[in-house]
């Protein structure tokens, strides 16, 4: 087998050609780091996982704009190569240190393999290894492990699970704030494609829809630039533009607005708060101003999320927009940041009734789960989510279908970034899985 990658072996022993069952340890044998570019042009920490002497699989780390300060810390170098981003240190970090306490473990055990990572580190944020590099191994080391199962990885999620779906798309066509240069001050005007039968053909009415509003951009002289998750990034008069545009939109591509797709927001608030409150629209508002065209909104428009609607340290604002009860889901991004005891304040205060994913905000794999299952406990919905700066890393589809989350925010159908993770729910779908929320 010298020479072979893992993949080889399990496809074999999976196949039952050459069964060779004495040949699977499962024991990690290397862990290889190198800093590779990611959507942005910006450098990202890549892991390689040997198991058995053999490649086994390649995990790569997202990275936010709009970040969230309570989020664990990515390592950056500073200094003046790559304008201070570079990821040289964490790089180094999992070429050493992890590296050495990692070689030996059973890599199907992520429990260990995470806990093992994060008493390397020490600190409560990860900012000693940085998040970024136990990520990337912790990623690595849950992808390898399905191989090892001989499992998908979809169905290598530790513990139990609501049964297995595809998530439904939050498609982002229309981008703003702070991953756009407009003036347009919510980050993110997406796209729910609900009421449909299967996957496929939400993704296709998704899609669909993002070229009608291409079409329209371009009729109204609004088509300029394109935004960090593929969407397009028009200036408009004011934010409620946005969501006129989608609603003509779905129903230009043929659907409808009410009962098959519908509009979710990421208002990403935090970016345009100060002391001074919410600057929105070119007026300073205060929290209970802007939950009033919040409101006004959901009545106009076939609103079915609004995320970070307020700023991630306002909680008065969320418990009371909150309580006004409306129907929709209320999720916690750089509120929660996949953090559990900011998600627990958030139940215990019922601040909201959804929270966002986002593996790179805690740190491992093990974390994000475990995060999802307090959610889960509490009656709230899991949004599981890409970041703004990506890579072709698929492993959020996966994590996606196997906790039954039913939710998946991966931005625009477009760009191979956004497109990797839409592509792999295809191929998942092609298992036979209920699309989650399906007419
Ligand atoms: C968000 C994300 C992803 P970023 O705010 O939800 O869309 O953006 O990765 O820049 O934090
Ligand atoms: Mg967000």
């Amino acid at each position: 087998m010298e020479g072979q990658p893992y993949w080889c072996l399990r496809f074999r022993n999976l196949h039952s050609i050459t069964p060779r069952p004495n040949d699977v340890k499962g024991l990690i044998t290397d862990i290889h780091a190198r800093s590779i570019l990611d959507s942005r042009g910006r450098p990202t920490v890549e892991v390689d996982c040997f198991v058995d002497g053999l490649f086994a699989s390649r995990a790569a780390v997202p990275s936010g704009a709009s970040t969230g300060s309570y989020e664990a810390v990515e390592l950056r170098d500073g200094g003046n190569l790559w304008h201070g981003s570079g990821v040289e240190k964490a790089v180094k970090n999992v070429n050493t240190v992890l590296r050495e306490i990692l070689v030996g473990s059973d890599v199907s055990d992520q429990e260990s393999i995470d806990k093992l990572l994060i008493e390397a580190d020490g600190s409560a944020n990860k900012s000693i290894m940085g998040a970024n590099a136990i990520l990337g191994c912790s990623m690595a080391a849950f992808r390898a492990s399905s191989l090892v199962r001989g499992v998908p990885l979809w169905q290598n999620i530790p513990g139990t699970w609501p049964d297995p779906s595809l998530p439904v798309p939050l498609m982002n066509i229309l981008n703003g704030g702070a991953h756009a240069s407009t003036n347009v001050d919510v980050q993110e005007f997406m796209v729910v494609p609900y009421g449909f039968s299967n996957f496929d053909s939400a993704l296709r009415a998704g899609t669909e829809t993002y070229h009608a509003l291409k079409k329209s951009l371009k009729e109204k002289g609004l088509l300029g630039g394109i935004g960090d998750e593929g969407g397009f990034a028009p200036s408009l008069q004011k934010n409620e533009d946005g969501l006129k545009l989608l609603v003509e939109a779905i129903e230009k591509a043929g659907y409808s607005s009410e009962t098959q797709i519908g509009i979710a927001l990421d208002v990403a608030a935090s970016e345009f708060y100060s002391l001074n409150g919410y600057s929105f629209d070119g007026k300073e508002i205060d929290g209970s101003e802007l939950s009033g065209i919040y409101s006004s909104w959901i009545e106009k428009y076939p609103i079915v999320s609004i995320e970070d609607p307020f700023d991630e340290d306002d909680w008065g604002s969320w418990v009371s927009f909150t309580e006004r009860g409306h129907d929709i889901k209320v999720i916690g991004d750089d509120l929660y940041v996949t953090n559990p005891s900011r998600l627990q304040r958030g139940i215990e205060e019922a601040a909201s009734n959804s929270i966002l994913i986002k593996p790179n905000q805690i740190g491992t794999v093990t974390e994000t789960l475990e995060v999802m299952r307090i959610a889960n406990r509490a009656g709230f919905d899991c949004v599981v989510s890409h970041r703004s700066g990506e890579t072709s890393d698929d492993t959020i589809s996966d994590i996606a279908v196997g906790t039954g989350c039913g939710w998946i925010k991966t931005g625009a159908p477009a760009r191979s970034d956004r497109t990797s993770k839409y592509n792999q729910l295809l191929r998942i779908s092609e298992s036979g899985l209920p699309y989650a929320k399906g007419a």
